[in-house]
């Protein structure tokens, strides 16, 4: 039987359920396009929706990520020659980065810092990586940068830190916001440490689209539960037979959006938030941005953060990359 998780804890969950309750008001009243943070897609039956979205044939994103990562880990880890630290940003179940800690244990022993909001997903990556030899794991239940903070303060004389942000979530980010977030990653790293940065291409339109709108409606629930939550957590009165999933291409901003369109008129009320509005039949809330890149242009967002390109790995069969930077 797998030990306990080690995990230390950061965000009560009174202050996280006031935190959620403030940005969802604030994002539904929103005077133009109404829109939720989509970080608040993964509770507990958001993540396992999640994974099964990345199960689907249509949602190539997942099993890309893991080939370059089956194919390249001793490649990539063969760059970074030094006794090596791994901090993982959004832990996931761990199976991507399995690759990695087997390639680094077979030349030392490795301290896996996985940093996660979701404790379950700590928990589940736990299990799935405890059984590799040579490899002590440490999850931080705290937001990416406080964790990674933590992290780094803990690395020995002498350690090179390795910051793996595997799961394309960068893409979930405005690009603005994508170049402020590798900055503040690399202000927390020395010269010489590491990141590995996933990011999905882009790629023909009708097969972005269908990666985000599923033929089985997996990725309709997932976004749905969005809803679901709101009514769970804050005594919201959504009606999810009201709404149907859009997900759409931005050509000129070249990322996927996921919205919840309103079916008809309504007055939704949410009540442990004091708050109440209206849709009109058609209106959409924004749930979900997926920026797309070009191999290039992932280079170019690293050196503007303070990095250098150590590799690049595209995938050939769903067009996908792993970018290994140094902070320089
Ligand atoms: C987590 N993130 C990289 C996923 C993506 O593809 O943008 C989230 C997702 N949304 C719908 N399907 C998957």
């Amino acid at each position: 039987m797998a030990s306990a998780p080690r995990i230390a804890r950061a965000i009560p969950a009174l202050e996280a359920i006031a935190q959620f309750s403030s940005d969802v008001v604030v994002g539904l009243s929103q005077p133009g396009q109404k829109e939720l943070p989509s970080k608040y897609l993964y509770d507990e039956v958001g993540s396992a929706l999640f994974d099964v979205i990345c199960v689907l044939p249509e949602y190539g994103l997942s099993r890309a990520g893991m080939r370059l990562l089956e194919r390249h880990a001793a490649d990539i880890v063969e760059r970074m020659p030094g006794p090596v630290v791994v901090a993982e940003l959004g832990s996931g179940s761990g199976q991507k980065t399995r690759w990695l800690l087997e390639a680094l244990a077979r030349r030392q022993r490795v301290n896996y810092y996985p940093i996660d909001i979701s404790s379950s997903a700590l928990f589940r990556c736990q299990l799935e990586l405890s059984h590799i030899d040579l490899v002590s794991i440490v999850g931080f239940e705290s937001a990416y940068l406080d964790g990674l903070r933590e992290v780094a303060a803990r690395r020995r004389e002498g350690e090179q830190l390795l910051v793996l942000f595997l799961g394309s979530t960068i893409g979930n980010f405005d690009r603005p916001a994508g170049d402020q977030f590798l900055r503040e990653v690399r202000s927390t790293l020395c010269e010489g440490d590491a990141l590995l940065l996933a990011t999905d291409l882009e790629k023909p339109v009708p097969a972005l689209t269908l990666a985000y709108d599923d033929s089985a409606g997996v990725t309709a629930a997932f976004n749905k539960n969005l809803l679901a939550r709101i009514n769970r957590e804050l005594d919201g009165d959504f009606d999810l037979t009201k709404f149907d999933h859009v997900a759409r291409y931005d050509e000129s901003e070249r990322r996927v959006e996921m919205h919840l369109r309103s079916k008809v008129w309504q007055r939704i009320t949410i009540r442990k938030a004091g708050f109440r509005f209206y849709l009109r039949e058609g209106e959409t809330i924004w749930t979900e941005s997926s920026h797309k890149y070009d191999p290039q242009e992932v280079i170019q967002m690293g050196e503007r953060a303070g990095y250098r390109c150590a590799g690049q790995w595209i995938d050939g069969e769903w067009p996908f990359a792993q970018t290994l930077f140094f902070a320089g």
